[in-house]
């Protein structure tokens, strides 16, 4: 080791992880809410590109390809501003301590990068990107950085793969469990009293070393994540995509032409959504874009379109849509979402219009994301046959080119019973609730809508109400939610909607045994929907899962409880919403 100082020395005060972020922790622990596990709520990052120091010294072309497969754009750090700027910072630190720091000193990196850590601002360092947050060995104090001892038989470095000792939840590390990381270094630092509260995991090679720490939002691993496989990438992801404590509360709009056409804000039971009277009409709660403004006045921290009905009618045919994203994007301040119809069309005249061409015009309309449903169930089942990302789904080429953030994929899957999980092969759940048959497990069948030439064919000329068809016009499809959640999340969805066929406009409350299933699957943030029917449902989905938002729609459409309402009672509760 040389005697150069670590960024933890050069400013002023000795060590800037220890002393200057301990008085910050004060003061967040001075907040008021509590923040219970089920509350680790996940956002979506509004933010899809990080911000990369690579001073040259090394190659980090892998880290920079992992984080373009997770879907990220990367700015390269040129001036000690562009670390001020950042709003997400890795640090792949590569080559020998002493050459990194001079690197840094020289160019005013490191007191940039002193400034960026002491206001915890989210940071990442890899590798030699940890051991600078330390003082090094000549120096005294907490974190000392020392050469392996290779006088106890271990080969120095160590170049391999090696287990963790998780000790502290770290967020980064929720999928490493049992599983090994790769790591390739001489040099390590030491755990001791002084450092304990912020090692989040150790490693042994002869000796435990600090194989993590973590301070708020600044985190740093010894091992490398974009050579760890799978279980790196998710390292990798957890910090791109950060739980946060404030979890969403969304108003969703399904939204159809009624049968004389007219575009009504409309709501199923169980996805039925047509009045059981003589006339069989459309269910109208009124217009999208009234609709739209008093939700947002009223708090609603989104608001989604879905449009029910363009799987079957081509949503560019329906212009009214388009119409109500831009009515609704000129005073309407929080993210809208729309979905329904996004996939590859050709219309009557033979023209084709990708699903890009489809999502572009909601974009340039208004929307802030898209959501995919059916295109996206069709897409998982090829990718699990397959195992081959073509690039070509829908999914994955409007998140190419718009970004993961801006995709969500909906999944409307129906509640399969059966008597043993084994029953079938796909991912199934112990239910709260036993089945009509006393069955213990149940799996989630997805479905998707209903084409017209299939209804036509069936329910001869029946298309125009082909939801008067069985199940709201919907067809199981051989797969699991959980299959797909885990398969869209590899396609590239940034979210997902987590709908429930059986609990649709039920208003007895969420399905927490699905919803705790995916919202545990994947690290996406998940939205919780389908069958809100009072406050505490909302509390009760955000304690018990880890749903990032909760969706509801027919208890406000029929004024039964105010959005308002919702955001008092979590906050009484201790959760942080915003007011
Ligand atoms: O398949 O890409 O065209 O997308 C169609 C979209 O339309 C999907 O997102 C699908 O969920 C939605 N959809 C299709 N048919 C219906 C229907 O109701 N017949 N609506 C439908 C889905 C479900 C929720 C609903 C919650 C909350 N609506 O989003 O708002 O269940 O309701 P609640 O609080 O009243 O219980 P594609």
């Amino acid at each position: 080791m040389d005697n150069t100082r670590s960024l933890s020395s050069i400013s002023s005060t000795s060590s800037l992880l220890f002393t200057r972020t301990n008085e910050f922790y004060k003061i967040q622990n001075r907040v008021k809410f509590k923040s219970p596990r089920a509350l680790s709520i996940r956002a979506t990052s509004s933010d899809s590109v990080v911000t990369l120091l690579d001073y040259g010294a090394g190659n980090v072309r892998s880290v920079r390809n992992a984080i373009r497969h997770l879907g990220f754009g990367i700015k390269d750090v040129q001036t000690p501003e562009d670390i001020l700027n950042a709003n997400r910072l890795i640090f792949p630190g590569v080559g020998a301590f002493a050459a990194a720091m001079d690197v840094l000193n020289k160019t005013g990196m490191a007191e940039a990068l002193c400034a960026y850590i002491e206001k915890d601002r989210p940071f990442l360092g890899i590798c030699l990107g940890l051991q600078l947050l330390f003082q090094s060995s000549e120096e005294n104090g907490p974190g000392v950085v020392g050469r392996f001892d290779s006088s106890n038989g271990f080969r120095v470095p160590q170049i391999g793969w090696n287990a963790l000792q998780i000790t502290k939840d770290s967020e980064i590390l929720d999928d490493v469990g049992d599983h090994h990381v790769y790591f390739v270094h001489s040099y390590r630092a030491m755990p001791s009293d002084d450092n304990k509260e912020w090692v989040s995991s150790t490693c042994n090679y002869g000796d435990n070393f600090i194989a993590s720490v973590r301070r708020g939002n600044v985190h740093a691993v010894q091992f490398h994540p974009e050579k760890s496989g799978d279980v790196g990438l998710s390292v990798l992801r957890r910090f791109l995509h950060p739980k946060t404590n404030i979890p969403k509360v969304i108003a969703c709009l399904d939204v159809r032409a009624n049968d004389k056409g007219d575009l009504v804000v409309t709501k199923g039971d169980q996805y039925d959504v047509r009045e059981h009277t003589k006339e069989n009409e459309v269910r109208n709660l009124g217009k999208p874009v009234e609709l739209a403004r008093q939700y947002y006045k009223e708090g609603a921290d989104e608001i989604s379109f879905l449009n029910i009905t363009g799987f079957r009618d081509f949503p560019l045919g329906d212009l009214p849509m388009l119409q109500v994203l831009r009515l609704t994007s000129e005073n309407v301040f929080v993210p809208l979402t729309v979905g329904g119809g996004i996939r590859d069309f050709t219309d009557a005249n033979g023209r084709h219009y990708s699903s890009l061409e489809v999502a572009s015009e909601y974009f340039r309309s208004g929307a802030d994301k898209i959501s995919i449903g059916s295109d996206a169930v069709y897409a998982a089942e090829d990718y699990l046959k397959t195992g081959v990302k073509t690039g070509k789904s829908s999914l994955e080429q409007i998140s190419r080119v718009y970004g993961n953030q801006a995709v969500v994929v909906s999944i409307d899957p129906r509640r399969v019973y059966i008597t043993h999980p084994n029953d079938v092969e796909f991912k199934a759940v112990r239910v709260t609730d036993l089945g009509p048959n006393g069955e213990e497990y149940a799996w989630y069948q997805c479905t998707v809508g209903i084409l017209c030439f299939i209804v036509t064919f069936l329910f001869v000329h029946t298309a125009t109400q082909s939801d008067k068809a069985v199940n709201g016009g919907r067809e199981g499809r051989p797969i699991g939610a959980y299959e797909l959640a885990k398969a869209v999340e590899d396609l590239g969805a940034g979210e997902i909607l987590l709908n429930c066929i059986d609990c649709d406009g039920q208003g007895k409350g969420f399905d927490m045994d699905l919803i705790k299933l995916i919202s545990d699957a994947v690290s996406i943030p998940v939205i919780a929907s389908s069958g809100a029917g009072a406050v505490e449902h909302f509390s009760d989905v955000f304690r018990k899962t880890n749903a990032s938002a909760a969706l509801a729609a027919g208890i406000f459409h029929r004024k039964e409880v105010p959005i308002q309402s919702v955001k008092e009672h979590l906050y009484k509760e201790g959760i942080e919403v915003r007011i």
